[in-house]
C-alpha cells in the first residue's frame, strides 16, 4: 500500500469518527426506566413501577398527570402478559375488591391522578413470565381519542400495602 493511500484511508477513518461524534450529541438520550413518557398526547406518566411476581397477576402503578385537558385512558396492554385491565379497589360488603373501571382512567389536569396499592391500578394478568425485581415492563396507553402513551414501569419489591391484589383482601388482614 503506497503512503499515500495510507494517508487517505486514515484521512477518512478520522472523518467517520467526527461523524459518529456528532451523532452522538445529547439531543436525544435514552430514558431510563420511570421517566416521564411523551406529553405530545396531554398525559404524562412518572414514577411508574410494577410489583414483582412470579406467575398469574400483578399490577401497574404510578402517576399520571395531564395539561391542557382532561385526558381519558381507555385500555392498557404491557409487555409482560397478553391480558391487562384498567381496576379500581372498592368496598364490597366490608371488603376491598378490585373491579374494572368504568369508563377507564379519568385524568384531570387539576390534580394528579394516582395509581396506588389499594386504589386505581393496572392489572397485568395471565403473565407470561416472572417479572423480577429491576426488571423492566412496557406499558401503553390507549387514550379516549385513539392516542397511544407509552411508558416503562421499573419492577420493585415493597414492604406493606399489599391488601389490594387478593378478592379476599380485608379478610386476611
Ligand atoms: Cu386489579
Amino acid at each position: 500500500m503506497s503512503s499515500i493511500l495510507r494517508r487517505g484511508l486514515l484521512a477518512a477513518a478520522a472523518v467517520a469518527t467526527l461523524a459518529l461524534s456528532a451523532c452522538g450529541s445529547p439531543d436525544a438520550p435514552a430514558a431510563p426506566a420511570g421517566t416521564p413518557a411523551s406529553a405530545a398526547a396531554g398525559l404524562t406518566v412518572t414514577d411508574a413501577w410494577v410489583k414483582p411476581a412470579d406467575s398469574g397477576m400483578t399490577a401497574v402503578f404510578g402517576t399520571l398527570t395531564a395539561t391542557g385537558a382532561p385526558v381519558t385512558v381507555v385500555s392498557a396492554t404491557t409487555s409482560a402478559s397478553p391480558r391487562t385491565e384498567l381496576h379500581e379497589v372498592v368496598m364490597n360488603g366490608g371488603a376491598m375488591t378490585m373491579r374494572p373501571k368504568e369508563g377507564g382512567f379519568v385524568v384531570d389536569p387539576a390534580a394528579a391522578h394516582e395509581l396506588t396499592p389499594g386504589g386505581d391500578h393496572v392489572m397485568v394478568m395471565d403473565l407470561a413470565s416472572p417479572i423480577r425485581p429491576g426488571d423492566q415492563v412496557r406499558v401503553t396507553f390507549t387514550l379516549a381519542g385513539g392516542e397511544t402513551v407509552e411508558f416503562t414501569a421499573l419492577a420493585k419489591d415493597t414492604t406493606g400495602g399489599e391488601e389490594t391484589y387478593s378478592d379476599h383482601a380485608g379478610m386476611n388482614g
